[in-house]
């Protein structure tokens, strides 16, 4: 059968997660409408007859403005070095820019076929598109050209056809029931955050970080204690909110998401505690889990 690497690079806010879960159709990397959501290399592995297909979801390659940013763009680029496909992602419902230049030189030295995926067609013209798909034709010579939307899943059935095309012929590398490699607690700590990412606004979420201190299992719940970390008092007071409303909501999102994961009853406390620029200490960002040490 066919089965091989696909990592999935961009620019922040593409839809690189949302497509990763819709094609593997669970849901693995958290998604959100603020740019860099995804902090470190998350693996969704997509199981059929034909192929095994392991998409390796990657953190939007961006500007960095801490030491957390610029892992974030190590870890993104030295995934495209390890795979049989990459697929460009890019937002085609906003103009090209200087982040989108900057991209295709990043995929300049991969040595493996590229995929241009252009996502969220379901917000562009269908007369445009084709306009779109020639502008991109001239900047780059990539191997398939995919018009997307990750959203309302277009395509996709074509799409994993052809990219099994590009793979090589081996047996499954991983158990054809495993959807991911991801850590329990890690998974688990990510919900956490997505809720932060929905609920909160401008440095609040770049600034948040969240581990899982303690889990137990007993007769047939989950008892959790998660620890958010934010950079600043008044970020804590944030989100705490007005007589703990905001973190009770927080909370609630996250704790109904970890019982479909776990597929029982979870009791779950959240604690909220500051680390001041926890995001420049290399040591503190490692053991939160986003990503390795950059040498
Ligand atoms: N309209 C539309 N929105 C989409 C589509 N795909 C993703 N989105 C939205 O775009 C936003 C960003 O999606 P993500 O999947 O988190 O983007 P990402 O590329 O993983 O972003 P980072 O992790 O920050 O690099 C979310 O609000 C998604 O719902 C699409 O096909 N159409
Ligand atoms: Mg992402």
């Amino acid at each position: 059968m066919k089965c091989g690497f696909v990592a999935l690079v961009g620019r922040p806010n593409a839809g690189k997660s949302t497509l990763m879960n819709a094609l593997i159709k669970d849901k693995i990397a958290i998604v959100s409408n603020k740019p860099q959501t995804t902090r470190s290399e998350i693996r969704g592995i997509f199981n059929s007859e034909n192929s095994q297909i392991i998409f390796t979801d990657t953190p939007g390659i961006h500007k960095p403005q801490h030491r957390l940013g610029a892992r974030m763009n190590k870890q993104a680029t030295t995934v495209l070095h390890g795979v049989d496909v990459v697929y460009l992602v890019v937002d085609g419902s906003v103009p090209f820019s200087s982040g989108d230049a900057y991209l295709l030189q990043v995929i300049e030295n991969v040595k493996v076929p590229v995929f241009l995926i252009l996502n969220k067609m379901d917000r562009v013209e269908k007369e445009k598109i084709i306009q779109l798909l020639n502008d991109w034709k001239q900047r780059f010579p990539f191997a398939e050209y995919f018009p997307i939307s990750a959203l309302k899943q277009s395509r996709f059935k074509d799409l994993i056809k052809t990219t099994e095309k590009y793979l090589p012929e081996q047996e499954p590398l991983y158990p054809t029931d495993m959807i991911t490699d991801e850590p329990e607690n890690f998974m688990l700590a990510e919900l956490i955050r997505e809720k932060v990412l929905l609920a909160t606004n401008e440095e609040v979420p770049h600034a948040t970080a969240v581990y899982i201190e303690n889990k137990e299992f007993k007769k047939n719940a989950a008892y959790i204690q998660a620890v958010i970390l934010v950079e600043r008092q008044g970020q804590k007071g944030i989100i705490i909110g007005k007589n703990g409303t905001m973190l009770k909501r927080i909370a609630t999102l996250a704790r109904e998401d970890m019982e479909q994961i776990l597929g029982r009853k979870v009791y779950l406390e959240i604690f909220v505690r500051v680390e001041e620029e926890w995001r420049n200490k290399d040591k503190k960002i490692t053991e939160y889990g986003y990503g390795f040490i950059d040498e």
